[in-house]
């Protein structure tokens, strides 16, 4: 079966792709040629992801995944959360986010933190969600080139590296969205017993 990547963002879809390959034939978005910014305006991660989900399975009938991701950091409120793709403000942009986060946590001692992940699945009107986390903590400084985002500052607990220093594949064994996809694939086995 074919499911469509309901992103924008090619980083998740890389990763998404390399965990999903055995179960379908994976599309992204540069087939449907969408030309606008798929809007996001809820205020958790669950509302964002579903409305992801639900923008492209309206305007093109397809069987698709969205994901909506967040960095939530404890001695921050949580912050910047569901926010996190803006947090430095418009346009999006990581290094931006990630100097900012750093320039917040100065001086702190409480670094510990968690990535969610939220993950919509549409197939012929019916929605479904996933959710994956990890813990772990914001490092002092931005180390790896690996990945993306919040990757170079975010260490996984009882993990020496951060996820910019894992391979794709080191960071798929452990990470939220890894983790979002195994109770999805378990979903996915569960119907095809039915
Ligand atoms: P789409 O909405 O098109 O899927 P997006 O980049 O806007 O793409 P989100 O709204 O989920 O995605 O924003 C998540 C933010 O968190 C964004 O700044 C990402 O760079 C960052 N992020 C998401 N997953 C991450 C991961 O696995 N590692 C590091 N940073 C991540």
């Amino acid at each position: 079966p074919v499911l469509y990547l309901a992103t924008q963002n090619k980083h998740k879809v890389e990763e998404l792709s390399s965990l999903l390959q055995n179960h379908f034939t994976v599309r992204d978005l540069s087939t449907l040629k969408l030309t606008e910014e798929i809007p996001e305006t809820g205020s958790t991660l669950a509302e964002n992801s579903l409305q992801k989900a639900q923008y492209i399975a309206e305007k093109y009938q397809v069987t698709c995944l969205a994901d909506d991701s967040g960095l939530e950091v404890d001695s921050l409120g949580g912050a910047p959360g569901v926010y996190s793709a803006r947090y430095a403000g418009e346009p999006k942009n990581d290094q931006a986010n990630l100097k900012l986060l750093l320039q917040n946590l100065q001086g702190k001692d409480a670094r510990n933190a968690r990535f969610v992940t939220v993950l919509t699945y549409h197939h012929q009107g019916v929605y479904h969600q996933f959710e994956g986390e990890i813990k772990g903590e914001i490092v002092e400084a931005p180390r790896g080139n690996q990945g993306f985002g919040y990757d170079p500052v975010f260490q996984p607990e009882k993990e020496n590296r951060t996820f910019a220093e894992m391979s794709l594949s080191e960071k798929n064994q452990i990470a939220h969205r890894a983790r979002a996809l195994e109770k999805f694939k378990i979903f996915l086995d569960e119907i095809q017993k039915c």
